[in-house]
């Protein structure tokens, strides 16, 4: 049993809950620092004496057999380390060296190219929403529909489109037909596609059957029941 002491320092409602389904599935001991969003949906200040930016999730790793410490951010970072660190075992990884190098892609496409285009969406339709006075709202609209209908939107469609084919292709899973860090770390970017109804079933049934199939994984549910025993609301 490992004696370092592993730190997630954990958002609610925000893409953190990735890194602890990740360290459940490896059965690595961690202890979560809750922060609550402020009114502005916004992390609290504390986040940045734990790391400048401020943004979670944050891993913090202290090595007790010397006196190294790490401080982690960008969750796909945050995932190669625990890989090459953590999961001796490659139960997350792949002992195929090519399929290997596809779970790494991933690390980086997830943050890299998936979620930029949705994050757009998601802003776009917050501005749609906003409580503006007649003339500015149908502006604001008009403006903000010719921004997604010139780029997010399409992107969108090209990045699921790709998601799609490849769970097809690689019998209903990311990489090699098995879970793999690749599921765990895209799952947050997909689920919230659907969610916010930028991905319909209908279009995408890979990508809805992949998301029910790896969220059926023990360790969805038992990194869900810790998150929420720390004042998460799923
Ligand atoms: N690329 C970073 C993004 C981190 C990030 O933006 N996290 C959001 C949570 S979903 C955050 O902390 N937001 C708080 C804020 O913007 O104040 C990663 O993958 O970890």
């Amino acid at each position: 049993m490992s004696t370092n002491v592993i730190k997630v320092h954990w958002l609610n409602q925000s893409r953190a809950f990735r890194v602890l389904w990740l360290l459940d599935h490896l059965k690595l001991d961690y202890e979560i620092v809750p922060y609550k969003r402020n009114e502005q949906f916004r992390a609290p200040e504390e986040l940045k004496k734990i790391h400048p930016l401020g943004r979670a999730p944050i891993l913090e790793i202290d090595y007790k057999s010397s006196d190294r410490k790490d401080i982690l951010a960008e969750s796909g970072y945050i995932f190669q380390y625990i890989l090459e660190n953590f999961d001796k075992e490659g139960i997350l990884n792949n002992a195929d060296q090519q399929k290997a190098e596809k779970i790494k892609y991933y690390l980086h496409y997830a943050e890299g190219s998936l979620q930029p285009p949705l994050f757009i969406e998601f802003l776009l339709s917050k501005a749609k929403e906003a409580p503006v006075p007649f003339p500015f709202s149908y502006i604001t609209k008009k403006f903000a529909d010719k921004i997604s209908e010139k780029y997010s939107r399409g992107e969108v469609k090209n990045q699921l489109d790709f998601i799609e084919t490849e769970i097809e292709q690689n019998d209903g899973y990311l990489v090699g037909g098995k879970l793999s860090a690749a599921d765990i770390l895209l799952s947050f970017p997909l689920e919230m596609a659907f969610e916010r109804q930028f991905a319909r079933t209908e279009e995408y049934p890979n990508i809805a059957k992949w998301l029910e199939t790896i969220k059926r994984e023990e360790s969805y549910s038992t990194s869900k029941d810790k998150a929420k025993a720390n004042g998460a609301s799923f």
